[in-house]
């Protein structure tokens, strides 16, 4: 059987643009999914997820999410789809809390456009949002959301058409990297072989990636849409927002893009319940639908209106919720893992692509991803997990 240049273990956000960027760059590439080509099993799925220059987590994010502003442009510009709405963001909490000082800080370190507003100025600007007198925020113009389905689409149609050989519904049970270089993988199906191999397992990671030396948690997460109190039309031109409480938790939500019907979608970032991939519950529960509008309410008083739908999906998380993208600690000759997005990576899914290209194809790139490497200290962020 014709041994290939790369196997591309995950066809989500991250593996369907690695497939791609490998497949542009001449490689024979063969792409393994376990489900079909997009689906809502995993993490790439519901409509939006928020893009953001000023990012709080680490202003070493920033220029990836530089790079990957431009990729998504030339994606929608390659493929004609509607990818990307920048329709601007506010970053709400108490001056100190992480969203705000962190948003801040990288605004100011990489001198990225940005507004601080107080409370009465957020009220006026942006009437659908209630912040407390002591609550400011940062508004970044140049953030939104992108389209996760939209994102993978395309990035498998650009494979496709690079001549990758795509195959769905194929789950991988394991693989090995082979003495004399190379690795084999073996899939519910078949056996295959190639020089490289990329790992793009998303929640699946615990089982493909034991052996990186990272302690992954899965977790359950929910997405609400609501049809708001008035009807949607204030919330359809309306900025992404992240808000931060004085105890930490943040939710974030969406404008209404899809018009009166669709509602406006809205989750609380982090509080997760531990699940794993197979075994996830997915019914979402009247009290957790009670527990977000309740939230909502002091902040967003018209959004909890009436529940139009509640969808799960799962955060791949590391233990400092920062990413894994590196050659592999144990097997540097022959693969590449891209993993532990925790949840807030699929806004830079065309540059991880890119970046996971570089490190097969070169073993090095020029982007700076010092702080993913899976050999760091991870240091933990305490209490954001209900176990
Ligand atoms: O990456 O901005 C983000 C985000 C917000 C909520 C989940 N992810």
């Amino acid at each position: 059987k014709a041994s290939r240049d790369v196997i591309v273990i995950g066809l989500g956000g991250m593996g369907s643009a690695a497939a791609y960027q490998l497949a542009a760059r001449g490689q024979r590439v063969l792409g393994l999914e376990r489900f079909g080509p997009t689906h809502n099993r995993g993490s790439s799925h519901g409509g939006s997820r928020i893009t953001r220059q000023s990012y709080f987590e680490d202003p070493a994010y920033v220029p990836l999410l530089l790079r990957s502003y431009e990729l998504f442009e030339k994606l929608e510009r390659d493929t004609g789809r509607d990818i990307t709405t920048l329709c601007g963001g506010v970053m709400l909490g108490r001056p100190e809390s992480r969203t705000v000082a962190g948003s801040l800080r990288s605004a100011r370190q990489w001198d990225l456009p940005h507004e601080v507003l107080d409370a009465k100025e957020v009220r006026r600007r942006f009437p659908t949002l209630a912040p407390r007198a002591d609550e400011v925020a940062l508004y970044e113009e140049r953030a939104g959301l992108v389209r996760p389905e939209a994102t993978v689409t395309a990035h498998l149609q650009l494979a496709y058409q690079a001549g990758a050989d795509l195959r769905f519904e194929e789950a991988v049970t394991r693989w090995e990297a082979l003495p004399g270089g190379g690795v084999r993988v073996h899939t519910v199906e078949d056996v295959y072989t190639a020089g490289q191999l990329v790992v793009c397992p998303g929640a699946w990671a615990p089982e493909l990636l034991s052996d990186v030396g990272v302690e992954f948690t899965i977790e359950r997460q929910i997405m609400y849409w609501f049809h708001p109190r008035g009807g949607t039309a204030p919330f359809e031109r309306h900025p992404i927002y992240i808000w931060e409480d004085a105890d930490g938790t943040q939710i974030y939500g969406f404008p209404a893009i899809e018009g009166p019907e669709g509602g406006a979608k809205v989750a609380f970032f982090r509080k997760g319940t531990v699940c794993g991939p197979e075994t996830i519950d997915r019914t979402v529960y009247e009290e957790e639908v009670a527990a977000m509008a309740g939230h909502m309410a002091s902040r967003v008083p018209d959004l909890p209106g009436r529940l139009r739908k509640a969808v799960t999906c799962m955060y791949t998380t590391t233990p400092d919720q920062h990413f894994v993208l590196a050659r592999h600690p144990a097997h540097p000759e022959s693969v590449t893992v891209a993993c532990g997005f925790s949840g807030h990576g699929f806004k830079f899914v065309p540059v991880i692509g890119e970046i996971v290209a570089d490190l097969a194809l070169d073993g090095t790139t020029e982007l700076p991803i010092a702080l993913f490497d899976p050999l760091r200290q991870f240091a933990t962020l305490e209490g954001e997990t209900t176990r």
